[in-house]
């Protein structure tokens, strides 16, 4: 290779990776999931993940999302949920988020809100854990690992874990359905889990669905993906 053709193609290759450097910025910088087109399901699954890009105008711009798994493998935004009333719904919530102890439940980042540690609404009051490598349970015998638990372990609510000062709630995220400010349906969910629960939803109409950990951005964390439709909060259409 002589020495100008050298020189254009070390050129073509800067072009050629920077284009590709430059690509997956812009694509990272723009991507945005549309509006879920899946009717009306008795099933919803969502997906937590940890660092969606946010805002590239601020430092804080890999924020959490929920995401709607639709029904052909797709990822759809979850600002507006549909749901049917009077039908048993099955919530399965894939969280991808990393474990970590949530010391401050509640919107003022002061008080003490255990009740998000709770599951609320769900038959039974109840939720089933799977992944559960952050949780002590005893294995069958049989068991290699746990994901092989066949239905799950049964789980009312994450209690407080360590001690006053260092420890905190196993809860990375809820999915809380409100009425008014009153809790229809609480799930909490624990980082690197897959939960899933079951309720009836008795009223047609809008609701508002909110995460009560507080993991945006800003002081009391209640900022940015906390208060950003089809990020930590959405609208849910019961009919
Ligand atoms: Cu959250």
């Amino acid at each position: 290779m002589n020495t100008e053709r050298l020189f254009y193609t070390i050129i073509l290759a800067i072009v050629v990776v920077g284009g590709i450097s430059v690509g997956a910025a812009y694509y990272g910088s723009t991507i945005s999931h549309p509006t879920s087109t899946a009717p009306t399901s008795t099933s919803l699954t969502l997906v937590i993940v940890p660092s969606g890009w946010y805002s590239n105008s601020t430092i804080n711009h890999d924020q959490p999302a929920y995401l709607v798994l639709e029904p052909n493998g797709s990822l759809a935004s979850s600002a507006y949920i549909n749901l049917p009333a009077h039908q048993l719904i099955t919530l399965k919530l894939i969280d991808y988020d990393s474990y970590g102890l949530s010391q401050v439940i509640g919107q003022t980042g002061t008080s003490n809100q255990s009740e998000y540690a709770n599951f609320t609404g769900t038959i039974g009051d109840k939720g089933y854990m799977y992944n559960c490598t952050n949780v002590n349970v005893t294995l069958p015998p049989s068991s290699t690992g746990n994901v092989s638990i066949p239905s799950g372990l049964q789980v009312s609510n994450f209690p407080w874990q360590g001690n006053n000062t260092t420890g905190g709630y196993d809860v990375a995220h809820t999915f809380t359905i409100l009425s008014g400010s009153n809790i229809v349906v609480n799930v909490p969910s624990p980082g690197m889990s897959v939960v899933t629960a079951q309720f009836y939803l008795n009223t047609t109409g809008t609701f508002v669905w909110q995460c009560f950990i507080p993991c945006g951005y800003g002081p009391d964390g209640w900022s940015g993906a906390m208060a950003t439709s089809g990020w930590m909060t959405g609208t849910i259409n019961v009919s």
